[in-house]
């Protein structure tokens, strides 16, 4: 209980009582203690590796095989994660509560593959920006997808995280200024020369040869549909009890947006982050909670 204010906890776990419809919402933070970086925190995964600027349409039509290398590296490292505590607890959370919905943002599968493993109830979690292990075809007219693909490489010019893979360094980019606009794709700061690979070199659609894709949403892209209307219904059928927002810097849209959408539907709002500063921390009010810390220790500790 080291670090957790008795009387927040006492008051949060006196409200989780009463709760009937909760919602976690999660980020990166809910899988760094699992040794997956975040994306803009302190040693994040965006300052070593410029993800921003290969997260994007654009970065994957002007260099396919970089982008590709890339979601490979990510691919690789998810595989070797495990599940954290709050991992568990949140599935158990689940399993307890059909009223209980997770919606993350993390592409990393950690949660999807702790739900296959924990028995986590069907419909329960959802992901809003997709995941690495699904792969899609890029051509117009080709609706092919493979869902749960976990080949390691998916080809073999993609087996880079054997080799030492380094990416772009974004130690000189600007954090906040230009958040919304597509970054520039810059490899030049690379510390190791990439391969330069050629589509033939990449995953390709077995139904029409095209190239395809890591199935996540990049910037600019709209989040998978059925998600969003189930989980707009959902909100809106009746009152929420509780939102829970899990390690992330709410910085990205609209999941971020889910907070507010909660609160407005008669949630309270409960921030679990390891920085105060950050912003759904900043978007507190009266009655909220917030748990400062990591994730991994704190969230099975108030879900006790
Ligand atoms: C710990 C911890 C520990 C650390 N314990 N905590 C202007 C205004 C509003 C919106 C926009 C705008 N301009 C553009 C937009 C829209 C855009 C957007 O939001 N941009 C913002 C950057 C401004 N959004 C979109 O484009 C979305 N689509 C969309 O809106 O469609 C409609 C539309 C389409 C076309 C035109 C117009 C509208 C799509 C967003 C897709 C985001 N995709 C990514 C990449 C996925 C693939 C990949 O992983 O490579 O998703 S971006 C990246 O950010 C990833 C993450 O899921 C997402 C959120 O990051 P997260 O999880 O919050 O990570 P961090 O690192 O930011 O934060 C970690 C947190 O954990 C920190 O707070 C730490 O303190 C904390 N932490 N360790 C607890 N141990
Ligand atoms: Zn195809």
């Amino acid at each position: 209980m080291a670090g957790i204010p008795a009387a927040d906890l006492q008051s949060f776990t006196e409200h989780l009582k009463s709760c009937r419809r909760i919602v976690a919402l999660l980020g990166a933070g809910i899988s760094a203690s699992s040794g997956l970086p975040t994306f803009r925190g302190a040693g994040g995964l965006w300052r070593s590796f410029d993800a921003t600027s290969l997260a994007t349409p654009g970065a994957f039509k002007s260099n396919p095989g970089l982008v590709w290398q890339f979601y490979s590296y990510r691919r690789h490292m998810a595989l070797q994660a495990d599940p954290n505590k709050a991992h568990y607890a949140l599935a158990e959370l689940s399993r307890r509560n059909p009223d209980f919905i997770t919606l993350s943002q993390n592409v990393d599968g950690a949660e999807h593959r702790l739900s296959q493993r924990a028995q986590h109830p069907a419909g329960q979690l959802h992901l809003l920006h997709g995941t690495l292990f699904d792969v899609k075809c890029t051509s117009f007219h080709c609706d092919y997808i493979r869902k749960d693909d976990y080949t390691d490489p998916l080809v073999p010019a993609l087996d880079i995280p054997k080799k030492g893979m380094n990416f772009p360094s974004s130690a000189e980019k600007d954090s906040e200024s230009d958040a919304d606009a597509e970054p520039e794709l810059d490899i030049s700061n690379a510390q190791v020369p990439i391969p330069d690979l050629t589509p033939a070199d990449l995953p390709q659609c077995p139904k029409c040869n095209g190239l395809l894709r890591p199935g996540v949403v990049w910037f600019g892209e709209s989040l998978p549909s059925d998600t969003l209307d189930f989980v707009d219904n959902w909100i809106d059928e009746e009152p929420v009890d509780l939102i829970m927002v899990i390690g992330t810097s709410s910085k990205v849209w609209p999941a971020a947006s889910y907070l507010h959408t909660a609160r407005s539907a008669g949630a309270r709002v409960a921030v679990i982050n390891m920085d105060a500063n950050d912003l759904a921390g900043r978007n507190l009010e009266p009655g909220d909670w917030f748990f400062q810390g990591d994730a991994a220790v704190i969230v099975p500790e108030i879900l006790k």
